[in-house]
């Protein structure tokens, strides 16, 4: 039998024992961990100093320990054949002992030949001191984890950041590694992350190495929505259809409209007029109200109208859903869709709010930019994103162009300027539909668009 023991650790006295890294039975080889230690300053594994079982184990989480106090009883194991047998006792009763499958432990690399007894008059002092021993708790920022539960943790790709620390001071323990990894696995069983899906992961990096950090969590509502935006951008293929609209004319009825949806205290957006003419592009194109069926055969075709409208909130973004938008006029529509909104940001939306739509909407207009590739909200198989109307200049009058040609073949010095005709400022309408490219053709979704721009140029069209 070998006493283990606390070697000369430097100027410390009286440190906590954070970890036990073996259980009664449990055969080590020379030099691995048995247990972690820490002082304010550092945290260090104390190995062993022979190959072995473990007989008994003389310290327990939360101790206090000192130069030469006594840690572990070891069965010292002298050749590999008696120590391949103690190893399958061992581990039998060390699986009596704990009542479950394994140890707090990580699973031991394959077994060294055992070391010779001299070793254990190593220069623990060398080999030991806190700088040597990678002093990991003080270090502001990183994730509070012992060295082995480091290394454990590279071995499985476990980022130590996501690892949620269950150990005292939040430290990260071997359980907690193996728990992550469980979860990542359910999350991917049911297509939420890319464990198990092949996708090399993003490296990890010490971003602290470079300058100073801080943490932010994630809300409530981005750790659900990040999983489900990633899930629909890894399963669709997308394409997004640029396009847009000369809205001059709904822009003016809109305005003119004001004062009688404010006696209902009511705001008119453009956004209830797209909703309306995506309504009837749907109703032209029903393969845009469509999901792909499981089984990958065929097309559940919705035959009804029901739109999610994406909704920025402080805690991140939400799509409730707006039924039966076809059977409902502008102000109906303006005033549900403000109650909606206002659910939302106060984070009030019930789950049946978020089901059900044929077709999503995102609209940034009231904020800014040009064109955007939104996400389709799987499994959904389109989505129109909205950008900011601006004023553009477009030709008005007989075409000065040669038509037999391609107008873009035409070079400006062939424009005619005595032709009748002018720049005149419009209001154009900037929008981008993404799609499933599975389901929907280029050409089907340029029609969809060019449609839609049509029914957005002339409003009179949305009353049909
Ligand atoms: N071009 C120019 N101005 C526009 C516009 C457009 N396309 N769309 C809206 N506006 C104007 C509105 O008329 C309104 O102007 P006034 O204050 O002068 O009346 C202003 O912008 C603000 O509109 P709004 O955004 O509050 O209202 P909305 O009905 O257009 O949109 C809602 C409602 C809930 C969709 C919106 O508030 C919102 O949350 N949009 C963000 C959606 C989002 O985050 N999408 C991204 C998803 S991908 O990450």
């Amino acid at each position: 039998m070998l006493e283990i023991r606390v070697p000369d650790i430097g100027d410390f006295d009286e440190v906590e024992v954070v970890e036990i890294l073996v259980a009664k039975g449990d055969r080590v080889e020379f030099e691995d961990p048995l247990v972690s230690i820490e002082s304010e300053k550092a945290t260090m594994e104390i190995p062993s100093t022979a190959a072995g079982v473990v007989a008994e184990l003389r310290v327990a989480e939360g101790d206090r320990v000192s130069e030469g106090s006594l840690l572990v009883v070891l069965d010292v194991v002298m050749d590999e054949s008696v120590a391949q047998s103690d190893k399958t006792e061992a581990s039998e009763e060390a699986k009596k002992d704990s009542g479950s499958e394994g140890s707090d432990r990580p699973p031991s690399p394959a077994p060294e030949p055992a070391r010779p007894d001299h070793v254990e008059r190593a220069d623990f002092r060398r080999e030991l001191s806190p700088a040597a021993a990678n002093p990991v708790a003080d270090r502001s920022g990183l994730p509070h984890a012992s060295p082995l539960v480091r290394r454990y943790a590279r071995e499985l790709g476990v980022p130590l950041a996501q690892a949620e620390g269950t150990g005292g001071h939040g430290r990260i323990l071997v359980d907690d590694l193996r728990r992550q990894v469980r979860e990542r696995f359910a999350e991917g069983d049911a297509g939420g992350a890319t464990a198990g899906s092949g996708i090399p992961r993003v490296p990890e990096i010490d971003h602290a190495a470079f300058g100073p950090v801080r943490k932010e969590k994630l809300t409530r509502i981005q750790k659900v929505s990040g999983p489900v935006l990633q899930r629909s951008w890894l399963n669709i293929p997308h394409v997004t259809q640029h396009d847009e609209a000369d809205v001059t004319v709904l822009e003016g009825f809109r305005r003119d409209s004001r004062e009688a949806a404010s006696e209902h205290g009511l705001k008119l957006s453009p956004l209830l007029f797209v909703m309306k003419a995506v309504v009837i592009a749907l109703y032209e194109f029903p393969s845009f109200r469509a999901s792909l069926a499981a089984e990958g055969d065929h097309l559940v075709i919705k035959e009804y109208f029901h739109l999610g409208i994406a909704v920025d909130t402080d805690q991140g973004l939400v799509v409730p859903v707006v039924r039966d938008v076809d059977q409902k006029g502008i102000f109906e529509l303006a005033a549900e869709l403000n109650a909606t909104a206002e659910r939302a940001r106060a984070r009030k939306l019930a789950p049946d709010d978020l089901k059900g739509a044929c077709f999503t909407i995102s609209s940034l207009g009231g904020i800014g930019g040009t064109a955007f590739t939104p996400i389709v909200n799987a499994p959904e198989v389109g989505i129109l994103g909205l950008s900011k109307t601006r004023v553009q200049a477009v030709w008005r009058g007989p075409s000065p162009l040669d038509l037999t040609r391609d107008s873009e073949s035409v070079s400006p010095s062939e424009i005619d300027p005595s032709a009748e005709g002018r720049f005149e400022p419009r209001l154009i309408l900037p929008f981008s539909l993404s799609y499933d490219h599975r389901v929907i053709d280029g050409a089907l979704a340029a029609r969809f668009t060019s449609r839609l721009s049509r029914l957005l140029s002339d409003p009179t069209q949305l009353l049909l």
